[in-house]
C-alpha cells in the first residue's frame, strides 16, 4: 500500500524533511499522488508538516485505534515482523475468533493479530455470548501455528491470561487476579475472558486461535453481567486507558512466554505468576462439568497449569481446563 510506504518513509526520516522528489524516486509515484496520500494521512490524524523547498515531516501520530496505529505500536517494540506477521483490523465484525479461524484455513496467514472495535457475535466458551460494545474494549484474536501437540493447546490460555494481567498492571497500574483457567478478575469481577480454539489432527496443531476480550471503558453492564463484569475504567485513570498501549505490551509479554514454551517446553514463569495472582487457589470451589457439580478444595497448579484439587474423599486429583468451569461457593468467585 503506497500510503503505508510513505508513512514508513516519514517515520524513518524522523526530524529530517523528506522531499517530494525523494519520495517520488523511492516509490516511483508522481508528486500529485504523494500529495493525495499525505492529505489522506492527515485526515486520519497524522500531523504532517510541509515546507516549500524542504518537503514533508511527520510531527505526530494519531492516537485513535485502527490497523495502522496498531501496526505502528507493534513495530515500535519490534514484536511486529519478529512475532506478528500481519494485523487485520475491523471497525465491526461478528467475532475476531471467527475471522482468525477463516484465516487459519489459508496457509498464507502466519502469526496474525485480528482486532475489532466492535463484535456483533462475540463468543465465550461452550456457545456462550461475549458482550463486545463498540469502542468500549479490546476484542482481539491471535492466529498461531505452534509446532506442538494438540493436548498442549490449553497452555496458551494461561499464557494469554498472564500476559494480559501483566500488561494491565504495567499500562494501567491495576493489580488483577487470574481465575483459573480463563478469566482475569478486577475487584472480584470479570474484566477479561479468553477463548482458545484450534483445528488439529491427531498429534499436530493445524492452527490455534487465542481470543482475548478486555472491558476497557464500559461502565454500564446490565442483566446477568451487572454484578459479574467490570471495566478497567472503573478503577483506572482515564489517561492510562490506552487500548493501543495495552495491546502493545500484551503482545510483548505473550511473545516472551510463547517462545519460552514452544522452544524450551517451559511454562515455569507462567505458572509462578498464576500461583501468585490466583483468584482460585487455596479455597473451596465448585467444579462444574455439564450437569455435575462438585465442591472441592483448590490446592495448587501443577507444572502443566492443571488444577490440583483435594476431592470429596480427601484425595488429590488433577483437573484439566478443557472440561470444567469453576465457581465460588456462593457465586461467580
Ligand atoms: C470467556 O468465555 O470468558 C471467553 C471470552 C472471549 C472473548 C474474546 S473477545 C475476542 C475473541 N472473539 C470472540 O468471539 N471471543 C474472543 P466464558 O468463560 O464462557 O464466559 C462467558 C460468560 O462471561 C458469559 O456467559 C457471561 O456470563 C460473561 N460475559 C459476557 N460478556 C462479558 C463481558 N464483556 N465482560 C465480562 N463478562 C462477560
Amino acid at each position: 500500500m503506497m500510503k503505508k510506504k510513505i508513512l514508513d518513509a516519514l517515520l524513518d526520516s524522523g526530524d529530517t524533511y523528506l522531499s517530494g522528489e525523494q519520495i517520488s524516486q523511492l516509490f516511483g509515484v508522481s508528486r500529485t499522488a504523494i500529495w493525495k496520500h499525505i492529505k489522506q494521512l492527515r485526515s486520519e490524524g497524522y500531523e504532517i508538516e510541509s515546507v516549500t523547498n524542504k518537503g514533508y515531516r511527520l510531527i505526530s501520530m494519531p492516537t485513535n485505534y485502527n490497523g495502522i496505529s496498531i501496526e505502528r505500536a507493534l513495530k515500535q517494540n519490534q514484536t511486529m515482523t519478529r512475532f506478528i506477521k500481519e494485523v487485520l483490523y475491523f471497525d465491526s465484525v461478528d467475532s475476531t475468533n471467527q475471522v482468525a479461524k477463516q484465516c487459519g484455513q489459508t496457509e498464507t496467514f502466519e502469526n496474525t493479530l485480528i482486532v475489532a472495535d466492535e463484535q456483533t457475535a462475540g463468543k465465550g466458551r461452550l456457545g456462550r455470548r461475549w458482550e463486545s460494545e463498540k469502542g468500549k474494549g479490546i476484542w482481539m484474536s491471535l492466529l498461531l501455528r505452534p509446532n506442538i501437540s494438540p493436548e498442549n493447546a490449553s497452555y496458551f490460555t494461561l499464557i494469554a491470561a498472564t500476559a494480559m494481567s501483566r500488561a494491565i498492571e504495567e499500562v494501567v497500574g491495576l493489580q488483577t487476579e487470574i481465575k483459573w483457567p480463563n478469566d482475569i478478575i478486577l475487584d472480584g469481577k470479570k474484566v477479561c475472558g479468553i477463548l482458545t480454539e484450534m483445528s488439529a489432527e491427531l498429534n499436530l496443531i493445524h492452527y490455534l486461535v487465542v481470543g482475548i476480550g478486555v472491558n476497557v471503558s464500559q461502565t454500564d453492564f446490565t442483566g446477568e453481567l451487572t454484578n459479574k463484569a467490570v471495566a478497567l475504567k472503573t478503577f483506572g485513570s482515564e489517561e492510562k486507558l490506552q487500548r493501543l498501549n495495552i495491546i502493545q505490551i500484551f503482545v510483548e509479554y505473550f511473545e516472551m512466554y510463547y517462545n519460552h514454551f514452544v522452544e524450551a517446553g517451559s511454562l515455569q514463569n507462567v505458572i509462578e505468576y498464576n500461583r501468585k495472582h490466583s483468584a482460585t487457589l487455596n479455597k473451596k470451589v465448585v467444579l462444574i462439568k455439564r450437569e455435575e457439580k462438585r465442591e472441592v478444595y483448590a490446592k495448587d497448579l501443577d507444572a502443566f497449569g492443571r488444577l490440583i484439587i483435594i476431592n470429596e474423599n480427601n484425595e488429590e486429583e488433577v483437573i484439566s481446563s478443557g472440561e470444567v468451569s469453576v465457581r465460588g461457593l456462593n457465586g461467580y468467585l
